[in-house]
């Protein structure tokens, strides 16, 4: 027991599907065997873990009877009150059936469209019934390999129908959840529509009841494209979406490989909890810190464990980092606002010609200006001391 053991305060998640990873790939089957969920739940709970994430089928195989049903979820709900924990999201696998080959609810046919509501809002009930508050969609299967197969836009339209619809169905059945979108650029397809977080946030602000609607972003599938985790955390934090996030690892421009948290990307994760934390500034996010990870196909059931503990270990790490960081004068310093408000008020208070005409006069000396050092350098540097613990 240290200062980075985890804690229930911590508010640290794992989904069934993560710490349950059998390590199969496509080049070689599973290496671990299966674990009964509610063997999950006791051992994330002695980890220090608070919650426990799932798909529908995580939990309830597919093709079970309604008797069969109930007596898996009566136990699995013993299993979380035994053991002190709680379920805060749950989603629809729609991409492990065959019938997903081509999407669910971007397929061309219809009776898939259909099934993957009937699957979703059976999926909802399953878990409000567990207490999720927010339930994440990850589009596994929508996009394409034969991009002729149909028009983009039919797809967005298609994938519109089937939010406004399911966020009807919230609403008439008076369930306190909300949705959470999650984008990948590609994997399994070859393409996936909606690939960036950026890409979910416009999508959200054309649904019928954008305010339920906000954003799932996982580290793998933004760093797979390229693009800064953070920045695109930061764009959801400020837009008010960000309602759940999946921390992981990834290098870039590889398969989806949902490696522990920080582990290949120490800097950006440091840079990720700052801003998570708030410790530089800003509001911090409150919701379930979800591990969408797994552990490598090396290991054993144990090293299962010991993976689930580094996760949240490494958080904690970084959180004291970020706060060490943003304390440390020589960084405040450096941070300090540089503020004008009596300039800045000629645009910050809107448009109008006589502000305009102010602005234009005013001789700001731009070559002076460019010669200031901004001591980037120095900042840069004091950061990765924290991070490599020296200072
Ligand atoms: C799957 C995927 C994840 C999603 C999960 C939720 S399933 O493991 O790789 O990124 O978050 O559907
Ligand atoms: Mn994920
Ligand atoms: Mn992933």
């Amino acid at each position: 027991m240290d200062a980075y053991t985890p804690t229930r305060g911590d508010r640290f998640t794992f989904g069934l599907w993560t710490v349950g990873n059998r390590g199969s790939d496509p080049f070689g089957g599973p290496v671990r065997d299966h674990i009964d969920p509610c063997e999950i739940v006791r051992n994330l709970a002695e980890c220090g873990a608070f919650g426990v994430n799932l798909h529908d089928n995580d939990l309830v195989p597919l093709g079970k009877s309604q008797k069969e049903r109930d007596t898996i979820v009566s136990n699995f709900k013993r299993a979380l009150s035994e053991n002190d924990m709680v379920v805060p999201m749950a989603t629809t696998n729609l991409f492990s059936h065959p019938v997903f080959k081509d999407g669910a609810f971007t397929s061309n046919d219809p009776r898939v469209r259909a099934f993957a509501l009937q699957k979703t809002m059976d999926g909802i009930d399953l878990g409000v019934e567990l207490g999720a508050k927010l339930y994440v969609f990850w589009g596994g299967r929508e996009g394409t390999e034969a991009d002729a197969c149909r028009d983009v836009r039919t797809a967005i339209e298609r994938m519109r129908e089937a939010m406004n619809f399911l966020t009807g169905y919230v609403k008439a059945n008076g369930y306190d959840l909300r949705f959470a979108l999650e984008a990948k650029p590609n994997e399994p397809r070859s393409e996936n529509y909606f690939p960036t977080t950026g890409h979910m946030l416009h999508f959200i602000s054309t649904l019928a009841d954008e305010e339920m609607v906000g954003v799932n972003p996982e580290v793998a599938h933004e760093v797979m494209s390229g693009l800064s985790f953070p920045h695109a955390v930061g764009q959801a934090m400020e837009a008010g979406k960000l309602f759940h996030i999946d921390l992981n690892s990834q290098k870039i421009g590889r398969y989806d490989q949902d490696l522990r948290f920080g582990s290949e990307d120490p800097r950006q994760a440091f840079l990720l909890v700052r801003l998570l934390e708030g410790t530089g500034g800003g509001e911090p996010y409150r919701g379930p810190l979800h591990f969408d990870a797994h552990a490598y196909r090396s290991e054993d059931e144990q090293g299962v464990w010991e993976f689930a503990r580094g996760n949240m270990r490494t958080y904690k790490i970084l959180k004291a980092k970020a706060r060490a960081f943003d304390s440390d004068p020589e960084v405040c310093e450096l941070l300090r606002c540089h503020e004008d408000p009596e300039l800045e008020a000629l645009w910050q208070a809107g448009y109008d010609s006589k502000r305009a005409q102010s602005l234009r006069q005013i001789d700001l000396k731009p070559d002076e200006v460019a010669r200031i050092g901004l001591r980037y350098e120095r900042l840069d540097q004091l950061m990765m001391e924290h991070i490599f613990g020296v200072r």
